[in-house]
């Protein structure tokens, strides 16, 4: 008899995808990759929306459910300023948002699509109505950065991914550091994609940004899979060490969420699965991910089991 049983660590919510462009107030082409928090006793995602010219720009949602009955924006929150910061030129993509308690601001960190390639940008906000922009914090070609939520040894700490455009190097998580969020320096790489055959070989980047937990912050990264159909984007866990984040102290070796429903592996970009935020809620983590660049949709795991199941992967 064939065993089919098949454990996921990750549920897909039933109303999946939960956004889609037909949830948007305005015309657009597609609605995915969210940054996620919590604001005043709600669900808040700064969504990615690309319009018709093929360019994105972000728009807050908010829902009392984290699931359903999303209010939407009617305008842009954070829309392309390439007159003030002409890094916008061809858009905005990718947010990952970080509460800064010890500045009570918001931090989210965004890539601007600049003609030199993508670069991280930071904005902060209070309320999520009114954004300072801070522009670009790290030089192109890099994305994929989130700030841990407080400093670590007196200094801010933020996870991101330069490319080097060759691709043998290969595309690594690195880390920086910044007394003060607009100059870092120091930056390392705590995280190696892996090679061969591996899922996560040659390109991976961060996805959600850092949670702390009782073993460390845990985060998730894509591993990009190069086949001759194109690229499969596939998920994975980490965790670092609390006082210096640098340790990887474990890492999984199977990915933990990939693409299999029909929204995940056909859209613009089919077999895409890219999370940029997540929220812990009680024994719940919530994962909010963008479905072949296409539409917003949610997957849940016990918390205390992802924190088992990661712990059986120590790193020597
Ligand atoms: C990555 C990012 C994401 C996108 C993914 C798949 O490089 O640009 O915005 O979701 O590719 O197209």
């Amino acid at each position: 008899m064939p065993n089919s049983e098949h454990r996921e660590l990750f549920s897909r919510n039933e109303n999946n995808p939960i956004i889609t462009y037909k949830d948007l107030p305005y015309r657009a082409n597609s609605v995915f990759n969210a940054g996620v928090t919590e604001f005043e006793n709600e669900t808040l995602l700064l969504l990615r929306v690309e319009d018709y010219r093929g360019q994105s720009h972000l728009t807050v949602a908010r829902s009392k459910d984290g699931i359903s009955n999303w209010r939407i924006e009617e305008k842009p929150s954070i829309a392309p300023d390439p007159s003030n910061f002409p890094e916008d030129k061809w858009g905005v993509e990718d947010p990952r948002i970080s509460y800064l308690e010890e500045i009570g601001k918001y931090a989210i960190t965004f890539v601007s699509y600049s003609e030199k390639g993508p670069l991280v940008s930071l904005a902060l906000t209070k309320d999520f109505k009114s954004f300072e922009r801070k522009g670009a914090v790290l030089p192109p070609n890099d994305k994929d950065a989130a700030l841990f939520p407080k400093k670590i040894n007196g200094e801010w700490v933020m996870l991101h991914r330069p490319y080097p455009g060759d691709a043998d190097d290969g595309a690594h998580v690195h880390i920086s550091y910044s007394s003060d969020l607009v100059n870092w320096d120091r930056r390392k790489i705590i995280l190696k994609a892996r090679d061969g055959g591996w899922w996560d070989a040659k390109k991976i980047g961060l996805n959600t940004q850092p949670l702390p937990t009782e073993h460390g912050w845990l985060i998730s990264y894509h591993g990009v899979r190069q086949t001759c159909a194109g690229c499969i984007y596939r998920l994975g866990l980490a965790l670092l060490d609390t006082e210096n984040p640098e340790i990887v102290t474990h890492r999984s070796e199977e990915w933990v969420f990939g693409p299999k429903e029909s929204y995940e592996l056909q859209g613009d970009v089919g077999n895409v699965v890219f999370p940029c935020g997540w929220l812990k809620k009680d024994n719940e983590l919530r994962l909010y991910y963008g479905a072949a660049d296409t539409s917003i949709a949610l997957a849940t795991a016990k918390f205390d089991e992802v924190l088992e199941q990661l712990l059986l992967n120590p790193v020597d």
